[in-house]
């Protein structure tokens, strides 16, 4: 991408062409110097504080159905005539620099669809890089009047709680086992579920789902006993066969009434205090890395180190002193 015309593509992607989205979502994702400036730029004239674009993160492990269960839906919301984004955020892709979510090959329908916009993982960078590109690509595709954005997260490492940081509703799919329906799902997940569904129930599996829902639901209301709060339903759904597939709608639906325009107004708010901070790490980080004097010391401070010849807290206040001397 060579100089950015910010304002001619605020106007495309106000127009909500497609290509200037595309080249929006680029931009937001540069990791160039005058393109974050460019970016900061867009971003400013494209936030709009309205809460009308409903944002839903959907995560699971890997195969669970997430990509499946997005072409449903996806599908039967631009059936109701809404305009759907999908993003991903993609820890993996960091790690190989491939992206295998928002994999267009299992959304082959919705990829066709002229009312879906599909956008796999940025490919590089930390997993906070590739949540800040996401977040931003959201604010580009509701400026570009998408009524409904969803983030397909694979459930390993943080990506769930970087996700649902950055959600209004958080949906985790999940299958049916035999035994412990709890065992298999990471500590925390629950907690941070507003709604669940035990999805591929279908075939002869649909009793065996069943059976896992109502296990899972039991344990939800232990975590959150404390009362008034919302207690997270757990659905069985068929993202394949497109079974259940409404009913999960309909909750993440009542999960925003019970939030209410103020309540969701503040979760944004909230996340956008959280997203500064990770923002303000993330930049520090890039600093620390890039600073002459760490750089001239780090080789020397880490065969020490190894060597035993100094403690971590040491080095550690050695780095410091370097980077502050810069
Ligand atoms: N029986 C059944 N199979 C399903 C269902 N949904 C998905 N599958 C199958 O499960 C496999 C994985 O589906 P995906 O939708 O790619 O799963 P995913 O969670 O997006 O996978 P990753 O993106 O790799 O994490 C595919 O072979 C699907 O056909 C379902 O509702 N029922
Ligand atoms: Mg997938």
């Amino acid at each position: 991408m060579a100089t950015v015309d910010v304002q001619a593509l605020v106007e495309g992607v106000r127009a909500g062409r497609r290509a200037s989205v595309s080249r929006a979502i680029t931009l937001v994702e540069s990791g160039r110097a005058d393109h974050r400036v460019a970016a900061r730029e867009l971003l400013t004239e494209l936030t709009d504080p309205h809460v009308d674009c409903v944002r839903v993160g959907i995560s699971g492990v890997p195969g669970v159905g997430k990509s499946t269960f997005i072409e449903t839906l996806g599908s039967q919301l631009t059936g109701e005539g809404k305009r759907v984004g999908v993003l991903a955020v993609d820890p993996s892709s960091v790690r190989t620099g491939g992206s295998v979510l928002g994999d267009k090959t299992r959304m082959a329908k919705l990829s066709a669809d002229p009312n879906a916009y599909i956008r796999p993982s940025p490919a590089a960078g930390t997993l906070g890089g590739v949540a800040r590109a996401t977040t931003q690509a959201m604010i580009v595709l509701e400026a570009a009047g998408y009524d409904v954005v969803l983030v397909e997260t694979v459930g390993v490492g943080q990506s769930e709680v970087t996700v649902a940081g950055m959600v209004d509703t958080f949906l985790f799919l999940t299958i049916a086992r035999t035994g412990d329906q709890l065992q298999g799902i990471k500590k925390g997940i629950l907690e941070i579920a507003d709604v669940i569904a035990v999805n591929k129930a279908d075939g002869d599996r649909a009793t065996e789902a069943r059976s896992a829902a109502k296990e899972l639901s039991g344990a939800l209301r232990l975590v959150h006993s404390s009362g008034e709060g919302w207690i997270p339903p757990v659905l069985t759904c068929s993202g394949l066969e497109g079974t259940g597939v409404d009913e999960v709608w309909e909750r993440v639906l009542s999960h925003r009434s019970f939030l209410g325009e103020e309540g969701l107004a503040s979760k944004r708010a909230e996340q956008q205090l959280d997203f500064t901070w990770a923002l303000l790490r993330d930049e520090l980080d890039q600093r620390l890395r890039r600073s002459p004097g760490v750089r001239a010391i780090r080789e020397d401070v880490r065969r020490a180190l190894l060597a035993g010849e100094l403690t971590a807290p040491l080095a550690a206040d050695r780095l410091i002193a370097a980077y502050d001397e810069d």
